[in-house]
């Protein structure tokens, strides 16, 4: 899978938040599904397919290989207790699937597990994940570059605008950021910045 520049993340069932998000042209938009009824999530992802399509933007589904194929999205992406790669495969052979990784030992298992892509951090400290893994830093984001090879990562927590630069030098292909684009006040400002560094 082909990432570079901006990765969205839409938190929140909010359809303009959705359309100024992929304004910008980012590489992907994904959708984090919070617990809710899975007729619920399901709207909420159709919501996000059609806002997609209107901008040509790939799709991902967080976590939920079902919803992913219910609203017809071009990818899944599992976290270290979702499914296992092999099975998600099996299930939907045509997604694409994202691993969320958190070490370099991660990295080499979602790799060798034949990944299309990573996430991986969190890069600095984030308010906006509940028991995040522990701060990677951009050490450690350079070193889980080293040990993805050819696959695209996409670096993950705590990054603001003022941080693209760095974390682009240390080997990133995407950003991905949640709290410093979806609260900004200006949504389509602080996208464009975190993707035009790429
Ligand atoms: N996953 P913000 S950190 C959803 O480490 C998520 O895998 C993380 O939000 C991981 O940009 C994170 O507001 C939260 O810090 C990212």
């Amino acid at each position: 899978m082909k990432l570079r520049g901006f990765y969205a993340m839409l938190d929140r069932d909010d359809e303009a938040l959705a359309r100024a998000l992929v304004s910008i042209g980012p590489c992907a938009l994904q959708v984090r599904l919070k617990p809710g009824t899975a007729r619920a999530q399901l709207a909420l992802a159709r919501m996000a397919r059609s806002v997609c399509d209107d901008a040509g933007i790939p799709l991902i589904i967080n976590d939920r290989i079902d919803i992913a194929l219910a609203c017809g999205a071009d990818g899944v992406h599992l976290g270290q207790t979702d499914l296992p790669i092999a099975a998600a495969r099996s299930l939907a052979p045509k997604l694409f699937v994202g691993v969320s990784t958190h070490d370099v030992g991660q990295v080499r298992l979602a790799v060798a597990a034949g990944a299309d892509y990573l996430g991986f951090g969190p890069v600095f400290a984030t308010q906006t994940k509940q028991k995040p893994d522990p701060v990677q830093g951009l050490a450690g984001l350079r070193a889980a570059v080293a040990a993805a090879g050819s696959t695209p990562l996409v670096a993950i927590g705590g990054i603001a605008p003022r941080d693209a630069a760095d974390v682009y030098a240390a080997g990133a292909s995407a950003i991905c950021a949640i709290h410093s684009v979806n609260d900004s006040e200006d949504v389509v400002a602080a996208a464009r910045s975190l993707h035009s560094m790429s």
